[in-house]
């Protein structure tokens, strides 16, 4: 009896099981002629358009082999890309759609990316995996309207290698993310010694110079996010980007670290009286500057720890920027010098100004730190 009863349950079992795989089957089915109508549709369209479109002067480009490119952000974004064109015929011009604003998390992201330095890097590659972004280095999209204008500054001297990475791998990250930016190296001219925070400063007052930047990305020329969702605009609070470093084991190394890449809009810089002038040399800057955004009644905010992370590319401590042994005294200082020094006391002399095809390069002279005080 109880064999029986035993058989018919395991009996209904199997059909549940069988009926379930059933199910499993023909959504499985439903979804895979879906995604190929799909791909058969844009390609055959992108085929139809592209040919009208190429009559009509606009040529896009879609780089497959671009660094990190899937076919499913080439197919979001092949699709987007297109004007609309009437039927043959007719002889009016072709009309484009209203371009919408662009959405909150782009559609083309990848995530988690593979970033290393083994491989040969040079600017002409660079240049050619890069053929959408125009002089300057600028670049806005082509399918949507970024709420933001984004310029982004980089303190450089003799780091060229570094660029060739930087610019290899940020370009088509920031193309993904939807971002309209331009990107601004602040090159310290001579062998004074290094000062990160002032050539920031250079490069907010000169980009504006050029263009009508909203948000300020700051970053250090040796970092390379490894998730393409730590997105590069600005946020409410000014917004720390770099907050897992390789170097630092893939955590923030104290609660208060706004090194590396940070972000702030026109006017939460203008809020702190920009970064100080007066630190010579390795550290103190970022830690003054996270200071000067909580005395301004403001907070930093940050991404996911899992999304935030960088990779630097390895280097030696560079000559003329030894760590600058006043810091310590003078971040406990910011609440007295915030007012004093900053953007409104900004002097330096550019004697460069040049459009490159993959950035725009601003020389500067920024002067010296002032002779050490005499101590008897
Ligand atoms: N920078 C230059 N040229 C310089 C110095 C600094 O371009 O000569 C810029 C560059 O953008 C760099 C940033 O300033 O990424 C910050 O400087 P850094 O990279 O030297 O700072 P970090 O904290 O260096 O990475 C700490 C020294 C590590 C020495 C480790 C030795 N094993
Ligand atoms: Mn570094």
């Amino acid at each position: 009896m109880t064999r029986l009863m035993l058989g018919r349950t395991l009996e209904r079992i199997c059909k549940a099981v069988l009926l379930l795989c059933l199910v499993h089957f023909v959504i499985m089915m439903i979804l895979y002629f879906d995604v190929y109508s799909q791909r058969f549709d844009q390609i055959f369209s992108r085929f139809n358009n592209g040919r009208n479109a190429s009559r009509s002067g606009h040529h896009y480009y879609y780089n497959l082999s671009r660094p990190n490119a899937t076919y499913a952000s080439y197919l979001a974004t092949a699709d987007q890309l297109l004007p609309t064109v009437r039927p043959e015929g007719n002889h009016t011009p072709p009309t484009t759609k209203p371009i919408p604003p662009c959405p909150e998390i782009p559609p083309g992201l990848v995530g988690r990316l593979l970033i290393e330095f083994a491989s040969q890097m040079t600017m002409e590659r660079v240049q050619k995996e890069n053929p959408n972004v125009t002089e300057g280095g600028k670049y806005t999209p082509p399918d949507c309207r970024a709420k933001q204008k984004v310029a982004i500054i980089i303190p450089f001297r003799h780091r060229d290698n570094h660029l060739k990475y930087w610019l290899h791998y940020l370009h088509p990250i920031l193309r993904r993310q939807k971002i309209d930016y331009g990107i601004y190296i602040i090159t310290q001219l001579g062998e004074e010694t290094f000062n990160r925070a002032k050539l920031l400063n250079v490069g907010y007052t000169e980009a504006l110079k050029d263009a009508e930047y909203d948000c300020f990305i700051f970053s250090d020329v040796d970092l390379i996010p490894m998730d393409d969702r730590n997105l590069y605009h600005c946020y409410d609070q000014p917004r720390h980007f770099a907050i897992a470093m390789d170097k630092f084991g893939f955590r923030l190394p104290y609660a208060g670290y706004f090194g590396g890449v940070s972000g702030l809009s026109k006017k939460q810089f203008l809020k702190i009286n920009g970064f100080p002038n007066e630190y010579w040399g390795w550290g103190g800057e970022d830690d003054d500057i996270y200071n000067r955004i909580t005395l301004n009644g403001m907070k930093v905010v940050r991404p996911d720890v899992r999304i935030g992370r960088y990779r630097m590319i390895k280097h030696e401590r560079d000559k003329h920027n030894e760590p600058n042994p006043q810091r310590f005294n003078k971040i406990q200082n910011t609440k007295n010098t915030m007012k004093r020094d900053g953007i409104s006391t900004l002097t330096y002399r550019v004697l460069q100004f040049k459009k490159y095809p993959l950035y725009t390069n601003i020389s500067v002279e920024i002067g010296k730190p002032p002779p050490r005080p005499f101590r008897g």
